[in-house]
C-alpha cells in the first residue's frame, strides 16, 4: 500500500540555477525534513526532464521521500518515481490512474469544490488548492479563497494541501482550516539556505498546529 505524507510538500523550480546549484538547493531541502517532493519542470525536453528526474529521485531516496513528476505521467514511468501530480491540462486523472495503476501517487490540482469531488472520484489520492496567495513562481492561475480551501477540505475524505506565496510569514492564515499539508516553491527554492527555511516553515506549520 502506497504511503505518503504531504505535510511539508516541495516543489522544486530549476529556473535560473545550474544543474549543480539546483541539485544542491533540493538536497538541503531533502535534509531540512520535506515530507514529499515534486520535480516541476516546464521548459525541458522529454529526455531533460528525465534526466534531472533520474538524479533527483536518487537524491530522494537517500532521504526516504517519495518524488512526484509534475504534468508528465511517461516521465514518472521512465524514472519509476512514486507518483505524478496533475492540472486541469493533463491527462486526467483516470487516465492517469489507468496507466499506473493502484500503488502509484497521484495528486490533482483542484480550485472548486465540484473540481474537488470530480477528482476525488477520478481517483486523486490528495490534492493541491491554491493560490492561495498571489504567487511569483510561474503558474496559470487564479486565486482561491480560504473559504474554498475549507470547503474543499469537508468535501473530499483525502489530505488536502495549500499552495500559493505560502511562507513562514503568512501561513497563519491556514489556521483552523483541517489542511494535509503545506506546498511551497519560492519560499523554500529561493531561499538563502533551503534546510533553515524548510525547518523555519515546519516549525511555523507545528506552532499553529497547521500539520
Ligand atoms: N500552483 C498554484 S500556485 C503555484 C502552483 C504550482 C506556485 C506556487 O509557488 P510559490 O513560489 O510557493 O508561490
Ligand atoms: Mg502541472
Amino acid at each position: 500500500m502506497k504511503k505518503f505524507d504531504t505535510s511539508l510538500y516541495f516543489i522544486t523550480d530549476s529556473t535560473g540555477f545550474t544543474e549543480e546549484e539546483f541539485l544542491y538547493r533540493a538536497e538541503r531541502a531533502l535534509m531540512g525534513g520535506v515530507t514529499i517532493l515534486q520535480l516541476r519542470e516546464k521548459n525541458k525536453t522529454t529526455r531533460e526532464y528525465i534526466s534531472l528526474a533520474e538524479k533527483v529521485h536518487e537524491l530522494a531516496k537517500k532521504y526516504d521521500v517519495p518524488l512526484i513528476i509534475d504534468d508528465r505521467v511517461d516521465v514518472a514511468l521512465a524514472v519509476d518515481a512514486e507518483g505524478v501530480h496533475l492540472g486541469a491540462e493533463d491527462m486526467t486523472i483516470a487516465q492517469a490512474r489507468k496507466i499506473l495503476g493502484e500503488d502509484k501517487i497521484i495528486g490533482a490540482t483542484a480550485k472548486t469544490v465540484p473540481w474537488a469531488l470530480d477528482v476525488y472520484g477520478q481517483g486523486a489520492d490528495y490534492l493541491g488548492v491554491g493560490a492561495i496567495y498571489p504567487t511569483t513562481t510561474k503558474v496559470k492561475t487564479v486565486l482561491t479563497s480560504v473559504d474554498t480551501l475549507r470547503d474543499i477540505c469537508s468535501a473530499v475524505p483525502i489530505p488536502v494541501n495549500a499552495i500559493g506565496g505560502l511562507n513562514k510569514s503568512n501561513i497563519d492564515v491556514l489556521a483552523g482550516i483541517p489542511i494535509a499539508g503545506i506546498c511551497a516553491v519560492s519560499a523554500i527554492m529561493k531561499a538563502d539556505d533551503p534546510k533553515t527555511a524548510v525547518q523555519e516553515l515546519k516549525a511555523r506549520a507545528h506552532e499553529l498546529a497547521l500539520i
